[in-house]
C-alpha cells in the first residue's frame, strides 16, 4: 500500500489542564498492491485470464482495466513493465478497449452500459487486423520495452493491468 505514517501533535490549553493530543494520519494515495505512477494507480497482474475475467478482477480490486489516454501515459506503463520484465521478454496484457457492439468501433469500456471512444492509439504494424473476423478485445503487447497495441480474441487468456484514480485520502487512526 502506498501510505505515508504522518504524526501530528497538537496541544489545546484548557484553563487548568495541558491535554495533549497526538493524532496519526494515513495517507493512502492507492488501493492495496497498487503502484503510483504520474498520477494514476497501477497494478501488473502475471496471472491470465480472458477479457471479461480480467475486467471483473480488476472490479473486485477497485479498479478497471487501463485506459491509456495519451503517449505519455504509455510511456509510463512501458517503464513499469520494463522493471517487472527487463528488456526482453514479449508479454500481451489487456487493455480496456474493444469492439465488440461494432466491429472497427473501438471504444473504451469502463463503466457498464457506457463506453467513450478511443482517441489516441498505438496500434502495431498493420493492426487492428481483426484476424479470422473474430478479434474485438485490446491488447498492449510488451517488446522488449517498447509497447504496441493489438486486437485479439476476447477469450485468449493474457495477463493484465488494472488502473485506480490516484485519490489522496485522509483517515485519522488516533
Ligand atoms: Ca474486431
Ligand atoms: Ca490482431
Amino acid at each position: 500500500m502506498y501510505c505515508e505514517l504522518i504524526t501530528k501533535e497538537t496541544t489545546m490549553k484548557g484553563l487548568i489542564l495541558i491535554v495533549l493530543n497526538i493524532v496519526a494520519y494515513v495517507y493512502c494515495d492507492c488501493p492495496h498492491g497498487f503502484e503510483h505512477v504520474n498520477g494514476a494507480c497501477y497494478k501488473v497482474e502475471p496471472l491470465e485470464a480472458s477479457w471479461v475475467e480480467a475486467k471483473m478482477t480488476c472490479r473486485i480490486l477497485g479498479s478497471e482495466l487501463v485506459v491509456i489516454e495519451d503517449a505519455a501515459e504509455e510511456t509510463s506503463i512501458e517503464g513499469m513493465l520494463t522493471q517487472v520484465h527487463g528488456s526482453h521478454i514479449d508479454e500481451v496484457y489487456w487493455l480496456s478497449g474493444a469492439d465488440i457492439t461494432n466491429e472497427a468501433d473501438w471504444r473504451w469500456f469502463t463503466t457498464d452500459g457506457v463506453s467513450t471512444p478511443i482517441n489516441y492509439t498505438n496500434w502495431g504494424h498493420n493492426r487492428p487486423d481483426n484476424a479470422g473476423g473474430q478479434q474485438n478485445c485490446l491488447v498492449l503487447s510488451y517488446h522488449g520495452t517498447k509497447t504496441y497495441w493489438d486486437d485479439v480474441n476476447c477469450y485468449e487468456r493474457h495477463s493484465f493491468i488494472c488502473e485506480a484514480p490516484y485519490n489522496k485520502e485522509e483517515v485519522i487512526i488516533g
